[in-house]
C-alpha cells in the first residue's frame, strides 16, 4: 500500500459519513460513456480506483449509454476544447467536455468534490482554463541528478538510462492532470552531452514510451535540446542557423524524432545563456536562431519554446553601467515581430532570477507581436529550497495581477500571458518543477501545495490563495477543522515571513555562491553574475533610475516607469531594487530603512516560531510520518531564519553604526 505522503492530494481516504456514502453510491454506481479512447479510460480507471477507496464500491461501466441513472460522460464539440460542464438533475449527473482531456479535468473536479464531501445534487458548473498552455519544466539530468532539485533524484533517469519502472511517472502524470497541467519537458534546459542524444535513436524509443504515458493523461511532452547538436551529434563543424548543412541536420533530425514520437510537442531551448551555445557565436540573432528550428519542426505541428534568460554572466563587477536586469528586454524587444508563429518566448517572471521579491519583467507587456510564456519556479531555489515552508501562490498572484499598462490601464499580466491582450496564437504559463524521488515527491510535504496551487492558479488566476490552500489542505490532510485552520494559518503568511528574515526591500541575493542556500551578504558582491547590493557605510540599493542610474526603469510603460522612478511613489517593498538610498531614508511605513531591516528580521523569526507552535498543537490529528517530517523541517527553518536574521542585522549594524531603536540583540 502506498504511503499517505506519496499520494499527495489524491488521497482517496475512506469517507466515514454514511449518508454521504449512500448519496455517492446512488450517483456513481453506474457510469455510462459515449466514447472510448486512452484518455477516457484514464477517467474510468481514476473514478473506479477513487470510488473503491473512498466509498468502497466499483462502478459498473456501460459504453452503450443505456443507463438511465448514474454518471454520464459525453463529449460535446460545441464546448471549447478544454472546457467541461457538470450538471445534476433527476438522478443523472452529466459531465460533458469539449474533448476527452476536458472530461479528465471534469473527472478530477468531481473527485475533488467527493474528497471534500461536497453536495453533488443540483450541481451546475462550467469550467474553462484561462491559459491555453499550462506547462512544467523539469531540470532533470540523465545521470539521475536534478539541477536545483530539492526532493531527491530524478524519477525519469539514472546512470544515463531511463528508469524502467514507470509507475512513478504514471502517478506523476495523474497528479499533474488532476490540476490541469497539459504540457511538460522531461530534461534540463542545460542540455549536456548525453541528453543531447535524446533526439537520436539511442533514446527515442524510451522518449516515445514516456510520451505515451503522459498522453494518456492529456499531457503533451517536449524535449529540451542543445543548440550545438549539429556539432555534437551531427558531425558538423558549425551550428550556424543560416548554414544549409545545419538546416538539413535539423530537418532530418526532426523528421526522425517525429517518426518515433509523433505526438511530441516540440523543443525548449536555452541558448546563449550561462555558457550554453547559441546563435550569437555565429553573429546571428535569436530570431534567426529560433526561426530555423521552427521551420524544421513546423511540418509536424511542433513548437519551439525559446528562453529569454539571456544575460552576461561574465560581467566585471567594477563595471557600473551593465545591469543584468536590463538584459532580457535589451536582447528581445528589438526582435518583437520577427519570430515565426510557432515560436514562443519564455520569460521569467522577474528581470533577475526567481528572487523572493522582484518587479515584473518589462518584456511582459512589452512584446506585442510575439507569442510568449511566463516562467515561474516552483522549485524553491532562492526561497528556502523546500526545507523552508514558503507558500508561493501569493507571490505569483501579485505577478499575474500586475498592471503592465501595455494597452492603457488594466492590461494585467494574467491577460497578456493568456494570449487575450495581443491575440497570440500560442500562450500560457510554465514553471520549473519541484518534484523528485522523495517519498512525498517534494521534500517538504507543504511544497506539494506549490505544485498543486500552480496548476490551479494558472487554470484560474482569479482563485484566491486562501481558496487554493483550503482545497489542498482538505484533500491532503482531511476535513478536521482544527487541522484545516492550523495549516491555513501556517501557509498564508509564509512568503512574507521568508521575505522578512532574508534580503530586504527587493534587493535580492545575499546568498551563498553556487548552491544559493543560506545568507552570505557579500557572496555575489564581487562576482561576475551581475547581482549586487552596493551597500556601503551610508546606504544600499541599485540605482536603476532613468535620471541617474542604469535606465532599467525606462523599459516599463510610462505609468509604471514614473511610478518606480520617483522615490515618492516607488513602493517600499521594491525600493532597493530601483534606488540606492541612505540607511536613514524614511519609508512610507514611517520607519527608516535600517530600522525596517532590524524589525522585519526579528519579526520573520517570530513568524517561524508561530508556525512551529501551531504545528505542534495539531500533532494528534496528523499521521506520524508527515507530522514528524514537517516538524523537523520547521525546526531547521527556525535555525536558518535565525542565521539570516543575525547575519543581516549584524552586517548592517556594523556598516551603518546605527543602533536598533528597541535595543534587541545584534552582534
Ligand atoms: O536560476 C538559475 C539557476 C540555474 C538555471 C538557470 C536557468 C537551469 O541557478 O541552475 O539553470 O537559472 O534558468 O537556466
Amino acid at each position: 500500500k502506498q504511503l499517505t505522503s506519496y499520494r499527495a492530494w489524491l488521497q482517496y481516504q475512506p469517507i466515514l459519513n454514511q449518508d454521504y456514502i449512500s448519496d455517492i453510491k446512488a450517483q456513481f454506481s453506474k457510469i455510462s460513456v459515449a466514447d472510448e479512447n486512452e484518455i477516457i479510460s484514464s477517467c474510468i480507471t481514476e473514478l473506479s480506483v477513487a470510488l473503491k477507496e473512498m466509498v468502497g464500491f466499483t462502478p459498473v461501466v456501460d459504453y452503450q449509454h443505456t443507463h438511465k441513472v448514474g454518471l454520464h460522460l459525453t463529449i460535446n464539440k460545441a464546448l471549447p476544447e478544454e472546457a467541461y460542464q457538470l450538471n445534476e438533475s433527476q438522478k443523472v449527473l452529466r459531465l460533458s467536455g469539449g474533448s476527452s482531456r476536458a472530461l479528465l479535468y471534469g473527472t478530477f473536479h468531481l473527485l475533488r468534490l467527493i474528497q471534500r464531501q461536497a453536495q453533488l445534487s443540483d450541481l451546475n458548473i462550467t469550467e474553462q482554463p484561462k491559459n491555453p498552455v499550462r506547462m512544467i519544466n523539469h531540470w532533470d539530468d540523465m545521470d539521475g541528478s536534478v539541477e536545483r532539485g530539492y526532493a531527491g533524484r530524478s524519477f525519469f533517469y539514472e546512470d544515463y538510462q531511463f528508469i524502467q519502472d514507470r509507475q512513478r511517472i504514471q502517478d506523476y502524470a495523474r497528479l499533474l492532470s488532476s490540476v490541469g497541467i497539459n504540457a511538460l519537458t522531461i530534461n534540463n534546459v542545460n542540455v549536456h552531452q548525453k541528453e543531447t542524444e535524446l533526439i537520436t535513436d539511442t533514446y527515442l524509443k524510451e522518449v516515445s514510451q514516456t510520451s505515451d504515458i503522459f498522453n494518456q493523461y492529456g499531457i503533451t511532452m517536449y524535449l529540451s535540446i542543445n543548440y550545438a547538436a549539429p556539432i555534437e551529434i551531427g558531425g558538423l563543424n558549425t551550428a550556424d542557423p543560416l548554414d544549409e548543412g545545419v538546416k538539413r541536420f535539423w530537418q532530418d533530425t526532426v523528421a526522425n524524432v517525429y517518426q518515433a514520437v509523433p505526438r511530441l510537442g516540440g523543443f525548449l531551448v536555452k541558448a546563449d545563456s550561462e555558457n550554453r551555445p547559441g546563435p550569437f557565436t555565429y553573429g546571428r540573432n535569436h530570431a534567426e536562431g529560433a526561426n530555423m528550428l521552427a521551420e524544421a519542426i513546423k511540418p509536424f505541428g511542433g513548437k519551439v519554446i525559446w528562453r529569454c534568460f539571456v544575460y552576461d554572466c561574465k560581467q566585471d563587477w567594477r563595471d557600473r553601467k551593465t545591469d543584468r536586469a536590463r538584459a532580457a528586454y535589451d536582447h528581445f524587444m528589438p526582435l518583437d515581430g520577427q519570430f515565426a508563429d510557432n515560436v514562443i518566448l519564455q520569460i521569467k517572471n522577474g528581470p533577475m532570477d526567481f528572487q523572493v521579491r522582484e518587479p515584473v519583467s518589462p518584456l511582459i507587456g512589452g512584446l506585442a507581436k510575439t507569442n510568449q510564456f511566463l516562467e515561474f519556479q516552483i522549485a524553491q531555489e532562492y526561497l528556502g529550497q523546500q526545507r523552508h515552508l514558503v507558500y508561493l501562490i501569493p507571490q505569483w498572484k501579485e505577478v499575474l495581477e500586475f498592471d503592465t499598462y501595455a494597452k492603457g490601464e488594466g492590461t494585467k499580466v494574467k491577460d497578456v500571458v493568456s494570449g487575450e491582450v495581443f491575440n497570440n496564437k500560442v500562450a500560457g504559463i510554465v514553471a520549473v518543477s519541484n518534484v523528485g524521488r522523495d517519498y512525498n515527491w517534494t521534500g517538504h510535504t507543504f511544497a506539494q501545495l506549490n505544485l498543486y496551487g500552480y496548476g490551479r492558479l494558472i487554470w484560474n488566476p482569479d482563485l484566491t490563495a486562501e481558496e487554493i490552500a483550503l482545497e489542498w489542505i482538505e484533500q491532503t490532510f482531511g476535513l478536521n477543522k482544527s487541522v484545516v485552520d492550523a495549516i491555513g494559518a501556517m501557509v498564508m503568511p509564509s512568503w512574507q515571513a521568508y521575505e522578512n528574515y532574508t534580503s530586504p526591500l527587493g534587493i535580492g541575493w545575499m546568498v551563498n555562491v553556487n548552491h544559493h542556500y543560506g545568507p552570505n551578504i557579500d557572496g555575489y558582491e564581487y562576482m561576475a553574475w551581475g547581482t549586487y547590493h552596493f551597500a556601503d557605510r551610508d546606504g544600499l540599493g541599485v540605482d536603476r533610475t532613468i535620471k541617474s542610474g542604469t535606465g532599467y526603469i525606462g523599459q516599463y510603460h510610462e505609468a509604471n516607469s514614473k511610478y518606480y522612478e520617483e522615490l515618492e511613489s516607488c513602493p517600499d517593498e521594491l525600493l532597493l531594487f530601483f534606488h540606492h538610498v541612505p540607511y536613514t531614508y524614511q519609508l512610507k511605513s514611517g520607519k527608516t530603512v535600517i530600522q525596517h531591516i532590524y524589525d522585519t528580521h526579528f519579526k520573520g523569526v517570530e513568524q517561524v516560531e508561530a508556525m512551529i507552535k501551531i504545528w505542534n498543537e495539531v500533532s494528534e490529528h496528523i499521521d506520524e510520518q508527515r507530522h514528524h517530517d514537517v516538524k523537523a523541517r520547521l525546526e531547521h527553518q527556525l535555525w536558518s531564519a535565525k542565521e539570516w536574521r543575525d547575519i543581516i542585522n549584524t552586517y548592517f549594524y556594523r556598516k551603518s553604526g546605527i543602533a536598533d531603536q528597541h535595543n534587541r540583540t545584534i552582534y
